[in-house]
């Protein structure tokens, strides 16, 4: 099967752990994907064509419609693919939340220990690009100073998903995967991939050892792989889906047509230019031009990120 703009593309890279989160509840839904793949440092032309400046992994691509961020990309799988729904035990709402937790001080502890314990795992470019990302020194040396400590709260972390988990239940909401076991595992995922040492204390907690191997065994769906070109051409051929819908209960009053700007608040901070299509409490979307891909409209999660008019 070849992709056409019906096809779910992932631009995303392997080694990447917030695309792992994206693969897992792919593996939950059991759907065809295509992987683009991208390159893990800038420059990446073809990402940033599509997204207008935003850079970080993964993006999904339906057609012409860009979901930048793991929030409104799950966000939209599940409104587009609802069976079998990530909303497995009461955590509709808390489920979202969680995220700012397993993405932020979640993810930061597993990356000081990483790349604490792994001050070499990458290069010097890949140490200055993150720099740039991050707008602060990607300081490996620091990092291994810090790993000890880093190596308690990751401990602590591991020991919340153990008490969740310590009645039996198979997954963190009851007896079926969801979007909490996606949120926490890719943090395992991660560590395991690079520096498994790491795991120790993990492993020695017995029901979140047999968790992490059952969420292992979810798997991806069904992938395939596509160019960026490829993908590049059918965003060009492909019309956004999006409908103008204006949100009356905008806190600042905007409403379809205006022209603004969106950033993510954390790191990658770099804006995003459009025209407003439509916006509610959870999703901004946002057209723009591009010369390679045509019309396109961006899609970005509101948590998370800065929406400012231009
Ligand atoms: N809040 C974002 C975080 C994404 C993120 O930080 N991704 C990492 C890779 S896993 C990244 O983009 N690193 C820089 C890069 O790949 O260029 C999300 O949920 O998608």
């Amino acid at each position: 099967m070849s992709a056409d703009a019906s096809s779910i593309i992932l631009h995303q890279y392997d080694i990447s752990p917030f695309s792992e989160k994206v693969r897992v509840v792919f593996g939950i839904k059991g759907l065809d994907w295509f992987a683009c793949d991208e390159p893990v440092i800038m420059p990446k032309p073809e990402l940033v064509a599509l997204t207008g400046g935003y850079r970080k992994i993964p993006v999904m691509q339906i057609g012409a419609d860009i979901y930048c961020d793991t929030q409104i990309i799950i966000r939209e799988l599940e409104r587009r693919f609802p069976k079998p729904s990530i909303f497995t035990g009461g955590d509709k709402g808390l489920g979202w939340g969680m995220g700012l937790w397993t993405d932020r001080s979640f993810f930061m502890a597993a990356v000081a220990v990483i790349f604490g314990n792994a001050p070499d795992a990458m290069g010097e470019d890949f140490k200055a690009d993150r720099t740039k990302l991050m707008g602060r020194p990607f300081d490996t040396e620091a990092m291994k100073a810090g790993a000890p400590l880093m190596a308690e709260q990751l401990r602590a972390n591991f020991g919340w998903l153990e008490e969740q988990l310590a009645d039996g239940r198979k997954f963190l909401m009851g007896e079926a995967p969801g979007i909490a076991d996606a949120n926490a595992y890719y943090n395992l995922a991660f560590i395991r991939w690079i520096v498994p040492a790491a795991m120790k204390s993990a492993e020695a907690m017995p029901h979140l050892a047999a968790w992490e191997k059952r969420v292992t065994a979810i798997g991806h769906g069904n992938r395939q792989e596509i160019s960026r070109d490829a993908a590049l051409d059918i965003a060009k051929s492909a019309t956004s889906i999006e409908v103008v819908k204006a949100d009356p209960g905008e806190p600042n009053g905007l409403k379809p047509g205006d022209k603004v700007t969106v950033m993510a608040d954390d790191y990658g901070r770099d804006p995003i230019a459009g025209e407003l299509v439509s916006s509610s409490a959870q999703h901004i979307a946002l057209k723009r031009s591009d010369p390679r891909v045509g019309d396109v409209v961006v899609h970005f999660p509101r948590a998370g990120f800065l929406v400012m008019r231009s």
